[in-house]
């Protein structure tokens, strides 16, 4: 298994122990802890220099993940279902860049909020569907993965279950070999009714995991069973990247000072 975390090169995200404009000392960081890769958040291209990004993680032997791409919902409104066709032509333009820079970064892609909140009408599913299409083709050309996140109830109607999410990508879109999913075990925690079952119900499909505990704090500060769930994703095959999304809490101090130690238990495990 690979560990990555999040740093964002552009807006501050709750998810990240350092402020975009700290970066590079972000990366410092990952580096120091023994992670193999950033999750880098991007919102958009405007001012971001990704032959710097890419040189700034050569130095530091780290590779980027995915790339989280979520803020653009807040900031600018863009998504690919249930906003007016506009906006999502624009979405789709958008993630064509970050397509172009995930095949620039040796990146994937996540599609995590920017899919769209309101699942109640089967005409958001399809709206889903169309956007995405010619995205699974733009990615297939520049040899990039999607990653897909299922989302729980309490953030959109749209895809919250791992079953769900593979029913939409062998149904849907017609099962494409670089579509995968990214199972946030939050979200897993209130949408699946089994870690184990979801596992083997996605195989191959799963090539992204975001680790946090029940309360989405560092883990070891909730109530999940996070060493018998790593043990069952290092069992079931999975070899991509296990990469922390979870707030500062209990505080940044605790996740600064806990991730090397965490991470080094895990890649232990018996
Ligand atoms: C994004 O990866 C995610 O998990 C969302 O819950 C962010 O709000
Ligand atoms: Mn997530």
């Amino acid at each position: 298994m690979l560990f990555s975390t999040i740093i964002s090169v552009q807006y501050d995200t709750p998810f990240s122990a350092f402020p975009a404009a700290e970066w590079e000392r972000g990366l410092d960081w990952v580096r120091a802890c023994g992670l193999d890769a950033a999750e880098l958040c991007i919102s958009h291209y405007e001012g971001i220099d990704l032959p710097r990004i890419r040189e700034a993680l050569d130095r530091r032997g780290l590779a980027c993940s995915t790339l989280s791409t979520g803020q653009s919902r807040g900031l600018e409104g863009l998504s690919l279902s249930g906003v007016p066709r506009e906006i999502r032509e624009r979405t789709v333009e958008r993630f064509e860049q970050h397509i172009r820079a995930a095949a620039a970064l040796g990146s994937k892609v996540t599609i995590g909020l920017l899919r769209g909140a309101d699942g109640a009408l089967p005409e958001r599913r399809r709206e889903l569907c169309e956007s995405m299409l010619p995205l699974v083709d733009c990615a297939g050309r520049h040899g990039v993965t999607l990653v897909l996140e299922p989302l729980n109830r309490y953030e959109t109607s749209l895809l919250n279950t791992t079953a769900e999410m593979l029913d939409f990508i062998e149904n849907d879109l017609g099962a494409p070999e670089h579509v995968g999913i990214l199972w946030d075990l939050f979200h897993a925690n209130i949408e699946d009714p089994d870690y184990a079952e979801a596992l083997r119900l996605m195989g191959s499909r799963l090539q992204h995991v975001h680790v946090a505990d029940s309360n989405r704090f560092f883990p070891g500060y909730g109530h999940l069973d996070l060493e018998g769930i790593m043990r069952m994703i290092r069992d079931s095959g999975y070899r991509e990247y296990i990469s922390f999304e979870c707030f500062n809490l209990p505080s940044v101090e605790a996740v600064r000072a806990g991730t090397a130690a965490w991470v080094a238990q895990m890649r232990r495990l018996g």
